[in-house]
């Protein structure tokens, strides 16, 4: 197998080098970038480019099985970065990895693309409707739509993965419910590789967190299941700082007005 990864140098992709690593299979990384030389025994190779170059994209693409799509800007920026790098940036993805005739895609969405939808404390259901936070909440429901139409209009396996909290460990109180493990995360990524014929899936990306309300009901059916809970961590995190936020929307703090990248 043969896996082309984009944004490889980020927080995600760095995690996930070494843990997606399996004999017989190449991993292709791809970042704007540098990335690290392949290591001793590592079946790596290394494309330095941009999401937003279809032609260095469709080269990526070139001989690969499945495409996983990490790259882009991961926070709150101006709507032209987010235009430019996280839309037509995945825009460009979907295309070359259709160009390519490669058959499957894993998109790395958010749980920023549905940031405002109100905590009650009952279960967060799969496929909620979206409801961006920020305009990088807005590129995550985009990418999803592109995936959508890639899977409807071309045929492509897409998944899309609306990620928690993606880190080596919480960082505070509010990723005690979303966080997903770097472990898990892996796990959920081979699940979304492999699985037979997945057609167009949108999944929730959480460790099994004894404070998650979130469903895992599509991702477990895609063959996903969770091994850690951020409970462990808890000790670390618990008497950090909150946002006031945090209990009242998904999203979190990236529902405050004072995120507003415009100014
Ligand atoms: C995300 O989508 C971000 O990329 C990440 O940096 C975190 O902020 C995460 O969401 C989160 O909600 O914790």
């Amino acid at each position: 197998m043969r896996v082309l990864i984009t944004g490889a140098a980020g927080v995600v992709g760095t995690l996930m080098r070494s843990r997606l690593a399996r004999p017989g299979r190449t991993l292709r990384l791809l970042d704007i970038a540098p990335l690290p030389p392949p290591g001793p025994g590592e079946d790596i190779e290394l494309r330095q480019a941009s999401v937003t170059d279809l032609a260095a994209l469709r080269e990526a693409c070139e001989g690969m099985d499945a495409v996983i799509h990490l790259g882009g800007l991961s926070g709150e920026a101006p709507w032209e970065r987010i235009l430019e790098v996280n839309i037509q940036g995945t825009y460009a993805v979907f295309e070359a990895a259709r160009r390519a005739r490669v058959p499957r895609v894993v998109y790395a969405s958010s749980n920023h693309a549905v940031g405002f939808h109100p905590l009650d404390g009952s279960e967060i259901a799969d496929h909620l409707f979206p409801r961006p936070d920020t305009f990088y909440g807005v590129s995550k429901v985009a990418g999803e739509a592109i995936g959508s139409l890639y899977h409807d209009r071309y045929g492509l396996d897409v998944v899309c993965i609306r990620i928690g909290s993606c880190f080596e460990k919480p960082r505070n109180s509010r990723q005690l419910a979303t966080w997903l493990s770097p472990d898990d995360c892996a796990r959920l990524l081979e699940a979304s590789l492999t699985a037979p014929s997945p057609g167009f899936r949108l999944v929730w990306g959480v460790s099994a967190n004894t404070r998650s309300r979130f469903s895992l009901t599509e991702a477990r059916s895609l063959g996903y299941e969770p091994l850690d809970d951020a409970e462990e961590h808890r000790a670390a995190v618990e008497h950090g700082p909150a946002h006031p936020l945090d209990a009242r929307y998904l999203g979190g703090e990236f529902c405050s007005p004072d995120l507003d990248a415009e100014g």
